[in-house]
């Protein structure tokens, strides 16, 4: 045959060439094709087994919504606050929900000791984190606030942390070690963030009695006015179920400072205030203070939740006569 006056013979290396190349093109491109595909099912088959393992955990209630775990740490006593913030802290992946290994994690890393679980519930009663106008030399204003809250600035103080402008936070120990520094020029004034240890009840706005007494009663299970062993084990479950009966023991000898093996609203407040009834006599007005506000703030309790009559009602009849006779003789308040 004969093309262009040429014969076929001279075009066969280039045509063999073509179809070759062609050939492997084809080849490769299924190829190319295949492995995607086998790349898209193996990623669809890894998300339906991690489905499947979800589905599985959520069955076994081993996997808790947001909605479900803030439920159940509220249930425990902590505030809705704290409960949301212990929430965001575990859910690393932000897929809307935690499982058995987030919470073991949470609990090993911020719930392991139970001074780390008095903190936790300390946070529920302290103020909100204010705004501090830093208008005035700043140390004076930290200090007057530290005094305000009934902190030693020397031992409490240093521990504070307010935020910079890109939203570090930082120890007010390192703001001051420079003493020229301002906070208008270096840091900025958002809000100073109160983590003392201590926290007393006079400290507390209504809010943080409010969810004092709530603490005990979401501890107090049966409403007989104080947290029983048996009460304070459930509540403990629900914190950190690695705890042992060896940290029971320890935790309930650490409040029922009377050994009579419960703990009453006096004995829990001592503790979550982290005075020492044992060491130290609170100071009789203070004492009259708080008992006042922990009746003020029970009496409001019993008008805002009247779904809560009977365990209220019990509540208030298991406080000592002392508070009550204070209560009625110096307020002019019949609450009983
Ligand atoms: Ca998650
Ligand atoms: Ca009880
Ligand atoms: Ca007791």
């Amino acid at each position: 045959m004969v093309i262009d006056g040429r014969s076929t013979e001279n075009y066969r290396p280039a045509l063999l060439d073509m179809a070759v190349a062609e050939n492997k093109r084809k080849i490769s491109e299924t190829e190319e094709r295949l492995a995607a595909f086998r790349d898209r099912k193996a990623a669809e088959d890894a998300k339906a087994a991690a489905e499947a393992q979800r589905q599985l955990e959520r069955e076994q209630g081993l996997r808790l919504s947001r909605d479900a775990f803030v439920k159940e740490k509220m249930e425990a006593g902590f505030s809705k606050k704290v409960a949301e913030e212990l929430y965001s802290k575990c859910d690393q992946d932000r897929d809307g929900e935690v499982n058995h290994q987030d919470i073991g994690w949470l609990v090993s890393d911020t719930l392991a000791t139970l001074d780390q679980v008095k903190a936790t519930y300390q946070k529920g009663i302290q103020r909100e984190a204010e705004e501090v106008s830093w208008s005035e030399d700043w140390k004076a204003e930290v200090s007057k606030l530290l005094k305000k809250r009934g902190f030693k600035e020397e031992e409490e103080g240093l521990k504070y942390h307010t935020t910079n402008a890109s939203g570090e936070e930082i120890a007010i120990k390192e703001i001051l070690k420079d003493k020229t520094a301002t906070l208008e020029s270096k840091y900025f004034p958002i809000s100073l963030h109160l983590e003392a240890s201590n926290v007393t009840v006079a400290d507390c706005d209504d809010k943080g009695l409010g969810q004092l007494v709530d603490t005990f009663l979401a501890w107090d299970k049966d409403g007989d006015g104080t947290v029983s062993a048996d009460e304070l084990k459930d509540v403990l479950q629900h914190v950190n179920p690695k705890f042992t009966e060896v940290t029971l023991a320890k935790m309930m000898g650490e409040i029922d400072v009377n050994g009579d093996g419960v703990i009453d609203i006096q004995e829990f407040v001592s503790w979550l205030s982290g005075e020492n009834l044992k060491k130290k006599k609170m100071k009789k007005k203070a004492k009259e203070e708080q008992d006042a506000k922990i009746c003020f703030t029970l009496h409001r309790k019993r008008s805002d939740e009247a779904k809560d009559q009977k365990k209220l009602d019990a509540f208030m009849s298991a406080m000592s006569s002392d508070v009550k006779d204070f209560c009625i003789a110096s307020l002019g308040i019949w609450f009983f």
